[in-house]
């Protein structure tokens, strides 16, 4: 239906049009008074509670406009009269749909709520499989240590810490790791490396006596990358050489590492707070902040690549 045309006047039928210019209404009812009932359906508007609500309150409004009628319905001519027959099933067709829009839309609401507590476990279980195994960040805890010491780890996990070759290799070999290593420096800035594939000893029958290679590739982020180069190398400390160098690289630069001949990076040494003129023997990260700054902040931890968990 598009117009129907009714006498004016205060007792006159309503007046029903479609298609009207009245923000997409759907259904406008002029009452003979003038005023005006216009009826929305809007399948792009999001709040559909509001929608429900103004449905529900406009049903009303013309099942009392209807009544209101009723006597001059009984004198109304035949087509108007069939065309608010028609209106009214309209309206309880409309009504029909409009509950099943709101069961629709409570069943999507809960859904959401569902989905959103999934994603929650997911992002928990996600940050209770990364491992943080070291940590610089107040000089508190003497990182100058023997091969017992680093296979065995030492510190506090809150505070200052390194977790110990033998838990970072049973880690490393039972999935495919990833490595984010996090850096700050004494200006607040921050800067990070990850690496797509990490492991330590994956390869050894007996990683103790094979010195816990380093198996390390896939750079990517901020800092740069300086540890690629140590790809392969075994760890060597003060008191234990597995490096490629006539000297102890560890006890040359006051660390433990995964030296070659020797470092690109040594983020066991001292904590010398910032630029320092000694040579490459603080907590250092050559790509970023060269080999006499020493960082005020290291982080490095592991987490399983997304692909072994789906
Ligand atoms: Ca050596």
């Amino acid at each position: 239906m598009n117009h129907s045309q009714a006498p004016s006047g205060p007792d006159s039928p309503p007046l029903i049009s479609t298609n009207q210019d009245e923000g997409n209404a759907l259904v406008t009812v002029e009452r003979g008074d003038g005023s005006r009932i216009n009826i929305f359906i809007d399948p792009n508007c999001p709040d559909y509670n509001n929608n429900f609500l103004r449905l529900e309150g406009l049903q009303t409004s013309l099942l009392h406009s209807l009544s209101h009628h009723d006597t001059d319905l009984k004198s109304v001519k035949g087509q108007e009269r069939a065309l608010l027959v028609q209106l009214a099933e309209e309206i309880a067709k409309l009504s029909a749909h409009g509950s099943q829009l709101k069961a629709e839309y409570s069943a999507l609401r809960q859904g959401q709520s569902s989905i959103s507590q999934e994603i929650s476990m997911l992002q928990n279980e996600q940050a209770r499989l990364v491992q943080v195994f070291q940590r610089r960040e107040d000089g508190s805890v003497n990182f100058y240590r023997d091969w017992a010491a680093y296979q065995q780890g030492f510190g506090k996990i809150t505070g200052e810490h390194w977790l110990g070759l033998d838990r970072i290799h049973a880690l490393t070999i039972q999935a495919n790791y990833e490595l984010r290593i996090d850096l700050e420096d004494f200006e607040n800035s921050t800067s990070f490396a990850q690496y797509g594939s990490f492991g330590v000893g994956l390869f050894s029958v007996d990683p103790d006596e094979d010195g816990y290679p380093l198996s390390i590739a896939d750079y990517s982020g901020t800092a740069g990358d300086s540890l690629l180069k140590h790809n392969g190398m075994k760890f060597t400390t003060k008191d234990k050489d597995n490096d490629h160098s006539e000297n102890n690289c560890a006890s040359f630069y006051h660390g433990a590492w995964w030296y070659r001949n020797c470092h690109m990076s040594n983020l066991n040494g001292q904590y010398l707070r910032g630029q320092h003129s000694s040579y490459a023997d603080g907590i250092e990260w050559y790509s970023w902040t060269g080999l006499q700054y020493s960082l005020k902040f290291t982080e490095m931890k592991i987490k399983p690549t997304c692909e072994q968990n789906e």
